[in-house]
């Protein structure tokens, strides 16, 4: 009696090797394999024994719910494993342990030959940064008084590695980075040894694996609002080999301590005034410069990210600001044909991320501006003429 099989022959993903190879024979041999990832899902090797003019290679595509990623996350070459090597991957095994190591191997035919090839511990990491205090105190870094000799903070990275693996021995060194300042480029801490990086390796073990430096700040602090940024980046080389979902790097920051009292809110009183200085009279055409002295005073706690916006009539243009002692001199050039009327008016505004409440000051100037001359010279035009 005839019975009907259950396959399905539809085929909703299609996997695929290096495009580049013609003729590669991709298929020719596949073997499911167990877990190699770490993530108790199996693996598919298939073989493609007419790559490169027949020398062959094999890939893995690894397991996902429900059946196979598209995308291989490795592909072996003959050249790789052997010499000379031909049809490397016309026929494969892999569910066997051959180097007793209780993880699994696989085996690859080729013309006249048999290779084995070893899969290795995969292991999963967690890395944590913390830091010791937790904010950099004002004793720190608030010139004059700072003890820049001293540690600011401490930093301390651990990383956490877990075998993923059901049998196997971790085996790996890691080499990390860490930087302080990461993307600044006027850096404001160090390690010892006065570097704003380091890099170092040591053998990985099962477990918690923590490292710690004491970080300086070797001179005063001018931004302390922005936090100092610290970037942890690793590779793994050795026996073992890192699982795809453990991360590679790590960012933390540690903030500056405010000097805004007890409440941690900072609330500054900003004023500003602005001044012509001596000048009394502009005169449009005569003046083709104007200074403008700003002064800008904090009657509260500190101040963060403050900026000074000012609002001036066209026919005017800005030219530079200078900083004298504590004032600002803000020079505008003015333009011969500005119309200011009988007043040149300059608004100053005060603000900045701490304050309760913009501050404005206005400051204004008698101008002269020659009234235009109402003869004009007579020009007569040349192409205003009418065809005969
Ligand atoms: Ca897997
Ligand atoms: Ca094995
Ligand atoms: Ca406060």
């Amino acid at each position: 009696m005839y019975t009907q099989a259950s396959v399905s022959p539809s085929c909703p993903i299609a996997l695929q090797g290096d495009p580049t190879q013609y003729f590669a024979s991709f298929g020719s041999a596949m073997c499911l394999l167990p877990d190699l990832t770490g993530d108790n899902l199996i693996e598919l090797a298939v073989g493609a024994p007419c790559e490169n003019q027949n020398q062959g290679a094999i890939y893995i595509f690894p397991g996902q719910k429900g059946g196979f990623r598209t995308t291989y996350i490795q592909r072996i070459a003959s050249s790789q494993v052997a010499k000379g090597l031909m049809f490397f991957g016309r026929s494969m095994s892999g569910n066997l342990d051959m180097t007793r190591d209780s993880l699994p191997d696989l085996s690859v035919g080729g013309a006249g030959k048999v290779l084995i090839l070893r899969s290795r511990t995969v292991v999963g990491v967690s890395v944590s940064m913390t830091f010791n205090p937790a904010e950099i105190l004002l004793s720190s870094y608030e010139c004059p008084d700072a003890d820049t000799t001293k540690a600011a903070t401490t930093i301390r990275v651990c990383v956490t590695c877990t075998r993923k693996s059901p049998a196997g021995e971790v085996s790996a060194q890691m080499t990390y980075t860490l930087q302080l300042d990461a993307g600044r480029v006027q850096k404001r801490a160090v390690f010892p040894g006065k570097e704003h990086s380091l890099q170092q390796t040591f053998p990985l073990r099962q477990g918690r694996n923590c490292i710690q430096y004491p970080i300086t700040l070797p001179e005063c602090v001018e931004d302390s609002l922005s936090p100092l940024h610290v970037a942890f980046n690793f590779t793994l080389t050795g026996q073992s080999v890192l699982s795809e979902d453990s991360p590679t790097s790590l960012s933390e920051q540690v903030s500056f301590q405010k000097n805004c009292g007890s409440d941690g809110r900072c609330q500054d009183d900003l004023r500003i005034n602005a001044t012509f200085g001596d000048l009394r009279h502009l005169v449009v055409g005569v003046s083709l410069e104007v200074n403008v002295i700003l002064s800008v005073q904090n009657h509260g706690e500190d101040s963060y990210n403050s900026q000074v916006i000012i609002t001036f009539p066209p026919g005017l243009s800005y030219r530079t600001v200078s900083l004298i002692q504590a004032i600002f001199v803000v020079s505008f050039h003015v333009s011969s044909l500005a119309n200011l009327g009988n007043r040149l008016t300059i608004t100053t505004n005060v603000t900045s991320s701490s304050a309760c409440q913009a501050f404005n000051f206005s400051s204004c100037l008698l101008a002269h501006t020659p009234s235009p001359p109402s003869l004009v010279p007579y020009a007569p035009s040349a192409t205003n003429s009418h065809p005969g």
